[in-house]
């Protein structure tokens, strides 16, 4: 080979190399996607597949709520490719070249909530039992392209699916979170958004914690001066704020539509100030008090021996009741330290009875575990595991929420801008590193419905402060209510979590950028 000759080849070797050392040109590996929450199982076969602006979303049938999958897949891949995906039905397997959204008859092993995602060089396939679980494969494969392809304007290409296959079901079918919307209020952007991150992490429960004593968020048209008078102020004085009934019904139906369902919580007979400062006649000296701006717990009570009070509670659990489709009702029942047990018990009994004479189960924090617990109720575990332990006795299934693993509004260290410490200081490998089945012995697996992750909003009032305190930790609980506990483990995870920073970057959320996770460059700095 001439000198000339060989120069040329060895320059055509180098550049291939380097073309091919590209991220979007080689062949692409999926066992190697930095999934979160990390799928049951992933079979590489190391091609990929081009979207192209000749791709489009197939969906089988004219049911409507396959077609809107398909939009929300278009709507989230559209801005940054500008490929111009169209959602498209058909009643058989495509062309090549394009996505296909299709319902199994029946893979058993997928349940309610699996899929599984077939992508080959010449297809994308997506086949699950329910409409939920095309929705989760649709987070796998945005999760799959690059992280780019989550920016709302145009970004340069190409746009390439790694090949093989992804089956993929939950470990726990409540994975949720909760947002204090009483200490200070947010807005409905802000809950939207909230749902938006939420579905992205497969995550599909949003407690909303609409009264407490510093604020009465929800519209109660029979009570209007919950809202009115109680809904004024918020911890530190601001101007609070609430949902009207017309507001609250957007968000349940836009998070119906990301299958996040909403449960509404009304706390009670404790952290009632708000209710209590808006009608004279719910205290039991019948004056009202005076609206609340501080962050103290414990020191109010409804009047539990008076009859106007249990006809408020009956109103406010019918109007909520009506305005919320899924199956649950929280009533609280939290740190009712101005509540004689004695008075307590028949209270939270009575309440029980009367949320599901309105067609609903209860959900309500451990203590209500010291009352007798009807059907169906669920204690939500948060601070003391002998409550649990007795719900479980009692025959109950419990939400596990332990406030030393899970409570997002713990300080990550006592360096940490917001956040308290009151449980523990919470970094992203405590967050990460637990198991709600082995936490505590006597609760089994069988015996728990799933975790919540809570944000309590009494250090932070806009939706960057908040995002410092649930991001990055969201996402490991996200894995925790989703991945078998045999598939997770901190070293491999942090890594995963790592290659989250450029894409919640992308989505504009303001994480904490911790230092033991090893963020790329761009983060650390
Ligand atoms: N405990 C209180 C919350 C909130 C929280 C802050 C529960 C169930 C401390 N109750 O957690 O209202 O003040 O971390």
């Amino acid at each position: 080979m001439t000198s000339t000759k060989s120069k040329n080849f060895a320059l055509a070797c180098i550049v291939l190399t380097a073309v091919l050392s590209q991220p979007g040109c080689k062949p692409t590996d999926l066992s190697k996607e930095n999934l979160i929450p990390k799928p049951v199982s992933v079979t590489a076969t190391g091609s990929s597949f081009d979207l192209t602006d000749q791709t489009d979303i197939y969906v089988q049938g004219e049911s409507e709520e396959l077609l809107r999958i398909g939009q929300y897949l278009a709507d989230k891949l559209n801005p940054s490719t500008e490929l111009g995906l169209e959602v498209k039905t058909t009643t058989e397997a495509p062309a090549t070249g394009n996505i296909f959204l299709s319902l199994a008859a029946n893979d058993a092993e997928l349940g309610n909530e699996g899929y599984e995602l077939t992508i080959t060089d010449k297809s994308v396939n997506l086949v699950a039992n329910k409409p939920a679980g095309l929705f989760y494969g649709v987070q796998t494969i945005r999760q799959i392209l690059p992280a780019k392809v989550e920016m709302t304007t145009k970004q340069k290409g190409p746009w390439k699916l790694a090949t093989g296959t992804i089956r993929d079901t939950p470990a726990y079918g409540y994975r949720g979170s909760m947002l204090d919307v009483a200490r200070h209020f947010f807005g409905v952007d802000d809950v939207k958004n909230f749902i938006d991150q939420l579905a992205y992490y497969k995550m599909n429960v949003l407690h909303l914690h609409l009264s407490d004593d510093q604020g009465w968020r929800i519209e109660i048209k029979s009570w209007p001066n919950l809202t009115a008078h109680g809904g004024k102020t918020e911890v530190g004085g601001g101007e609070g704020g609430f949902y009207t009934q017309e507001q609250y019904t957007e968000l349940v139906k836009y998070a119906q539509d990301r299958f996040v369902t909403i449960i509404p919580e009304i706390d009670m007979p404790g952290h009632t100030n708000a209710a209590l400062a808006s009608y004279p006649e719910l205290n039991c000296d019948g004056k009202a008090t005076e609206l609340y701006t501080g962050i103290e717990v414990g020191f109010s009570t409804l009047c539990t021996n008076k009859e106007v009070t249990y006809q408020f509670i009956d109103d406010v659990i019918r109007e909520l009741a009506a305005l919320t489709p899924g199956e649950y009702l929280h009533i609280g029942g939290d740190e009712s330290h101005a509540t004689k047990i004695e008075d307590y018990i028949p209270f939270m009994n009575r309440v029980q009875d009367m949320v599901i004479a309105h067609g609903k189960k209860v959900l309500a924090w451990d203590e209500i575990a010291l009352a007798t617990l009807k059907p169906n109720t669920v204690v939500q575990y948060w601070a003391k595991a002998e409550n649990a332990i007795k719900g479980v006795a009692q025959g109950a299934k419990v939400l596990m929420a332990p406030a030393k693993s899970a409570y997002l509004d713990m300080q990550y260290d006592s360096t940490s801008t917001y956040g308290l410490h009151w449980a523990a200081y919470i970094e992203v490998d405590k967050g990460y590193n637990w198991d709600p089945a082995n936490l505590v012995p006597e609760i089994k697996k069988e015996n728990i419905i799933g975790i919540e992750a809570p944000l309590w909003s009494e250090t932070v009032g806009a939706r960057q402060e908040a995002e410092y305190l649930i991001f990055p930790r969201l996402l490991g609980y996200a894995e925790i209510g989703w991945t078998p506990s045999e598939l997770r483990n901190w070293d491999e995870y942090k890594v995963r979590l790592a290659s989250h920073g450029e894409r919640m970057r992308m989505m504009n959320i303001n994480f904490y950028p911790s230092k033991l996770v090893p963020w790329d460059g761009q983060t650390k700095k």
